[in-house]
């Protein structure tokens, strides 16, 4: 998969939940929870547990509107790859 391919499915995945409630561009706690449980199962256990799914969305909701922008989105991404490319 070519890295442009990558950023098209970032982009892809973020509309396709963020489009379910409330604003279409940007994701609540719910649509962040069904995103997470989908796309990224290795996370599954902190989005199971809801003080961990509440601490995630507060530490990546980082203007506090209870929403997660594409920045904020994105901002996520590229930390948590970073991790996994540190423990690889
Ligand atoms: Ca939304």
């Amino acid at each position: 998969m070519s890295l442009s391919t990558a950023m098209a499915s970032l982009m892809a995945t973020f509309d396709r939940y963020a489009a379910v409630e409330g604003k279409k561009d940007t994701l609540t706690k719910l649509e962040l929870k069904n995103l997470v449980e989908n796309e990224m199962p290795c996370l599954i256990q902190k989005a199971k547990n809801s003080d961990g799914l509440e601490k995630l969305m507060k530490d990546l909701d980082r203007n506090k509107d209870s929403e997660v922008t594409i920045e904020e989105f994105l901002t996520f991404v590229c930390s948590l790859t970073c991790v996994c490319y540190k423990y690889k």
